[in-house]
């Protein structure tokens, strides 16, 4: 049941008052801004190995990261697909990706060494693992996504929230980044299981690629 302080964004939306989109509004932002927080503290945790780990193997596990906040309308079209009443409460239990860092290393090897690191980290809790790395989906797309509870200390509490952190490589992020920019275009394709199966080639050949680096790269260490 939705307290006072639960949200219908749709009502949100629709309202031509500005007070009570104001008043409707802080749960939400308040909301944000802790998974904002988490973000800060996920990003903070991998640059500091990153740190470490170069100046101890004189190069850098990770090349970029990239963070985002799920937008306000998509959280609203996820929350409608699962069929639940958007409500902070809901929001909080039912989706895990409000709060997404992506993590880009050149080498395969360097994501398992990283997400250990970060997983083993007393305060981290990781919640679920998805190892699209080791068992691809059938499209091709390859990441490691992990989702970790991290905890935000605040002036007056401490908050658990939750982060999904995808861990890809340089190769596995340009095929996925072509594959999202393809995605939309396939609604006027007149064959678009040629355009998948070519993608799925594509997909095969960045793995095959990422895994030669990776050997070079071990042969000259
Ligand atoms: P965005 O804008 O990137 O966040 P769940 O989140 O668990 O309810 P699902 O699909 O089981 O839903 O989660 P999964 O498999 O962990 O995938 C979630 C995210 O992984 C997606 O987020 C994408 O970022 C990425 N992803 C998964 N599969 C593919 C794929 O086939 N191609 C591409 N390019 N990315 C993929 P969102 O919410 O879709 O979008």
């Amino acid at each position: 049941m939705s307290t006072e302080s639960d949200m219908s964004m749709e009502v949100l939306v629709n309202s031509e008052n500005p007070e009570e989109i104001f008043k409707n509004m802080q749960p939400f932002l308040n909301l944000m801004m802790y998974y904002e927080c988490a973000l800060m503290e996920i990003e903070t945790k991998l640059h500091v190995l990153n740190k470490e780990f170069a100046l101890q193997h004189k190069r850098n596990p990770f090349e970029s990261i990239k963070s985002r906040l799920k937008k306000p309308m998509s959280i609203v079209d996820k929350m409608n697909k699962k069929g639940l009443e958007v409500t902070m409460e809901n929001i909080q239990n039912n989706l895990t990706d409000i709060a997404g860092v992506r993590v880009i290393c050149s080498f395969p090897e360097d994501i398992y060494v990283l997400s250990e690191l970060l997983a083993k980290q007393d305060d981290i809790k990781v919640v679920n693992v998805k190892d699209y790395i080791r068992n691809p989906k059938p499209n091709g797309y390859r990441s490691l996504h992990l989702i970790v509870e991290v905890p935000i200390f605040l002036s007056n509490e401490k908050k658990i929230m939750n982060v999904e952190v995808q861990f890809r490589t340089i190769a596995m992020d340009f095929w996925a980044s072509l594959d999202h920019k393809l995605k939309y275009k396939k609604d006027n394709l007149k064959h678009p299981e040629i355009i998948a199966q070519e993608l799925k080639k594509c997909a095969d050949m960045s793995a095959a690629m990422d895994y030669k680096m990776q050997e070079i790269r071990n042969m000259l260490e």
